[in-house]
């Protein structure tokens, strides 16, 4: 990544956008795991919000301690050293294939079949997230679970059968936001780290550290900032899980802004179902006489379809019926 050490530097990243900074919100839904009512109050909050913070979620803090103090060392490589991971899904300010920048750089890894690749990185680093996405994945599947209960969908395995699939398409990404001081001071704006879109996927379970960054667009379409618990996890709602809700749980529009002083590191596990798998509301959720709102399509073709848009794209909106 670009590293700006004098003003003039700033040149380098043009083509970053910035945004003022925005307030930060307090009315975001906190789901304790443990508490009976989770089932309700999941729902609630994928309804109204498509994101929620989850407490007492099990996975102990030394795991993801662990794999940030790893992601660190990584990213505090010389840049010639990050560049050799690039076959290994090391990527900076670019993101994806459609000409999308971001003040960020990261790792980007399928999840299926374990991953190997990253021993020749480093092996504790490949070990940690390993563990790390192994704890994570298990938290998804009960947190999918307990969200169909709440839905009061049967089998209740109906959304987690797509993840723990040995097809399921997931991924896992390591993101690094480093602070822009220069930039900030000059324009008292906050450099994009990660434009505003949403996930498509069905469910994704994000971590960070104690920085701040991450916003949610509201209903109202107003911009707002999560207030960052580096012990607790942020899931989002995908675009597929709006789909499979006939619209009832919406996908989330977020966007990650950087900290003008601290790096923020987070790690991310997206979970989505078998490419083959066809993408349709499930019926058990429709109403009598409900149609639904989608066209029928694979995750495969959407996967597809969303590589080929922008990230800020309103891609499921491909799919809607006219
Ligand atoms: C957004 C969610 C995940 O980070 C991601 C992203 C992917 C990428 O970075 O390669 C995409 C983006 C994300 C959606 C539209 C396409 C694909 C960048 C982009 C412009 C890994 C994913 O699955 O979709």
């Amino acid at each position: 990544m670009v590293v700006l050490s004098q003003p003039a530097a700033l040149e380098h990243c043009s083509l970053i956008k910035t945004c003022k900074p925005t307030c930060v919100f307090t009315g975001i839904p906190v789901i304790d795991l443990r508490d009976p009512e989770a089932k309700t109050l999941i729902v609630k909050a994928c309804e109204e919000y498509g994101f929620f913070k989850l407490i007492n979620h099990g996975v102990p803090m030394e795991f993801m301690t662990r794999l940030e103090a790893e992601a660190l060392s990584f990213f505090n490589l010389p840049q010639s050293d990050k560049d050799k991971a690039t076959p290994f899904g090391y990527g900076s300010n670019k993101i994806g294939p459609n000409g999308d920048v971001g003040w960020i750089e990261y790792l980007l890894v399928n999840t299926n079949p374990q991953l190997t690749s990253l021993k020749t990185l480093s092996e504790n680093f490949c070990y940690e997230v390993n563990d790390y996405i192994l704890a994570v994945k298990r938290l998804a599947f009960e947190v999918v679970e307990i969200m169909a209960d709440g839905l009061e969908i049967e089998p209740r395995n109906v959304l987690s059968r797509l993840l723990r699939d040995e097809k399921s398409d997931s991924c896992f990404r390591l993101n690094h936001y480093p602070p822009c001081p220069q930039l900030q001071a000059l324009s008292g704006r906050n450099l994009i780290g990660f434009g505003e879109h949403t996930d498509p996927q069905i469910i994704s379970i994000l971590r960070s550290n104690n920085t701040s960054g991450l916003q949610i667009c509201l209903r109202d379409r107003t911009w707002v900032s999560v207030p960052p618990d580096q012990t607790s996890f942020f899931i989002s709602v995908g675009d597929t899980l709006q789909v499979m809700s006939n619209g009832r749980l919406r996908s989330v529009l977020h966007r990650v802004l950087t900290d003008s002083m601290k790096s923020r590191v987070s790690m991310i596990y997206f979970g989505g179902p078998p490419m083959s798998e066809k993408i349709v509301a499930l019926p058990c959720l429709m109403a009598k006489g409900e149609e639904s709102l989608y066209k029928e399509f694979t995750w495969w073709e959407y996967k597809t379809c969303a590589y080929k848009s922008r990230l800020g794209a309103n891609r499921l909106g491909l799919f809607e019926k006219t």
